[in-house]
């Protein structure tokens, strides 16, 4: 019998879910049943950027974190898809740091190429899964706003692919309640333009807080303040950015740190990261981890250990993305097309454990992207995704993270190679801390910013 399968999100690990049996079925496969249940009304998942916050216009909570003039916060060769390169898609070479519409529209061109639109059911939102003890398989019901019904069906396999960057880590301290300017989690973040010449504090020391307080300070903000719970980021920040420890209240508009220093602020951003969430789940199927590069209960990083037709992508903290998916889903493809079988349950469990205890060795951010390098190695050695040279991707992140520490806002300038292709990057027309622009147009024409001002 045909096996059913639902792949819950439409984002960049539900669409390399669908190019991965799409690329069998190009081979001769017999092709499974396919459904898969996208909230929003296009794909793309966090790359479909929205202008809404809070609630969508079905009163769903808007998925997407992404904000405006957002470029690709790591080299587009690192995150390559070894099946479409960025030579396919755009014929010609292009900077390393593309902003968001570039990225969202090569994810769109595989896609479209593969032709893997036809499975999507779009503005249709999973509300539960339900698994029968006696058979095996899944309920899952869902509600289409477009005819506005609610329906249920039966399916062999749920490959959960909701993202992990959408709800979020709202901490509280003291004050909030009486603070005279904005509060507000990265989630909500769109346009730095509104924090122009006004004195911003950041809190979190990850990429959202380096990231939100570097766009605004290069869309005018008068200074950023960054505060962390752990440990500073560290970089060589322009003069009106200033790196605190943890914040400890506010009074009014003033802001105290646990270091006994205060500051004015007239709006706070919180970055202080995000929630795996799955309300969609009963608790015996829920993976609950926090963000990091091994969560556990998932066998070889995907399949739920207590019921491996239930199957999780893209859960792991992510120094490699898009490619680590399609590894992921070509592997969980092999395993549903019986090319591959999974071990007994506590051999499953002791490979999970083995790769955890690994994972809580690690120290440096190099020794970071190496364990996600190897396990990605693994993954695509198992299957025909198209090999390539994990150990230069490596090389490209180390010297990213170099680049970064040498000129945090200049590292986007910096030119990578294709490990796909071999293809150089171009420099970007305008630098990136002058390139205020983030459209898909301006940054394909090939006239400088300031020029195309002028003349437009
Ligand atoms: P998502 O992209 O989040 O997609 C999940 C999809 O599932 C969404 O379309 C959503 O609508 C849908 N969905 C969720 N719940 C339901 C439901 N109940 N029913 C139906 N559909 C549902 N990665 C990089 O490689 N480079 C970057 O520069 C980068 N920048 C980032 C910047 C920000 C602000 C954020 C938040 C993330 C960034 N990332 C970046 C990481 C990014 O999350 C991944 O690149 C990628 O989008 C993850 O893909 P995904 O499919 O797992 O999740
Ligand atoms: P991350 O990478 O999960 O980082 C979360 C940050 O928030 C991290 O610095 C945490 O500090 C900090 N945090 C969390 N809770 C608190 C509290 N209560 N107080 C202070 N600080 C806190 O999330 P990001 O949003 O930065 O990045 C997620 C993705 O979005 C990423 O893939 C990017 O590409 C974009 P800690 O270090 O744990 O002390």
């Amino acid at each position: 019998m045909t096996q059913r399968i639902a792949i819950i999100g439409a984002g960049p690990c539900g669409l390399a879910q669908l190019r991965a049996f799409q690329s069998a079925a190009a081979m001769g496969a017999e092709l499974p049943e396919l459904v898969c249940y996208e909230k929003q009304s296009d794909w793309g998942g966090m790359w479909n950027y929205t202008w809404r916050t809070g609630l969508d216009e079905h009163g769903e909570p808007v998925h997407s974190s992404m904000y405006r003039y957002l470029w690709s916060n790591g080299p587009k060769e690192c995150l390559e898809f070894a099946d479409y390169t960025f030579d396919e898609h755009f014929g010609r070479p292009m900077g390393s740091y593309p902003p968001r519409e570039v990225l969202w529209d090569y994810i769109k061109g595989r896609v479209q190429k593969a032709g893997v639109r036809q499975y999507i059911q779009f503005n249709t939102v999973v509300r539960s899964v339900v698994q029968d003890p006696d058979s095996g398989s899944f309920s899952v019901t869902v509600h289409n706003y477009d005819d506005d019904q609610t329906s249920t069906r039966e399916f062999d396999y749920v490959v959960v692919a909701s993202g992990h960057f959408s709800t979020p880590n709202v901490p509280y301290f003291p004050g909030f309640e009486s603070f005279a300017g904005r509060v507000l989690h990265a989630h909500d973040f769109r346009d730095a333009l509104e924090f122009k010449d006004k004195d911003v504090l950041v809190v979190g020391s990850s990429y959202s807080a380096e990231d939100i307080g570097s766009q605004c300070f290069k869309y005018g903000a008068r200074s950023i303040t960054s505060c962390y719970r752990s440990a500073p980021m560290g970089y060589k920040w322009p003069d009106n950015w200033e790196e605190k420890p943890l914040l400890s209240h506010l009074h009014g508009s003033t802001a105290h740190f646990v270091d006994g220093s205060s500051k004015h602020i007239d709006a706070i951003i919180l970055c202080t990261g995000y929630k795996h969430h799955f309300p969609f789940l009963p608790e015996e199927l829920r993976l609950k981890t926090d963000n990091r590069l091994w969560p556990l209960n998932l066998y070889k990083g995907v399949f739920w250990e207590a019921n491996p037709k239930l199957i999780y992508l893209g859960m792991q903290d992510q120094w490699y993305s898009f490619n680590m998916f399609d590894a992921q889903a070509w592997y969980v493809r092999d395993v549903i097309l019986g090319r591959i079988s999974l071990p007994d349950p506590a051999r499953m469990r002791a490979e999970d454990l083995a790769w955890r205890q690994e994972e809580e060795l690690l120290e440096t951010a190099r020794q970071m992207f190496e364990f996600q390098g190897e396990y990605i190695r693994q993954l695509i050695e198992a299957t025909d995704y198209p090999s390539f040279d994990i150990a230069e991707v490596n090389r490209t992140f180390l010297q990213w993270k170099h680049d970064k520490h040498e000129d945090i806002m200049g590292y986007r300038d910096k030119c990578h190679r294709s490990l796909m292709t071999g293809t150089l990057a171009t420099a970007h027309h305008t630098p990136w801390l002058q390139a205020l622009d983030d459209s898909l147009q301006t940054y394909l024409s090939d006239q400088p910013e300031k020029r195309l001002k002028t003349v437009g």
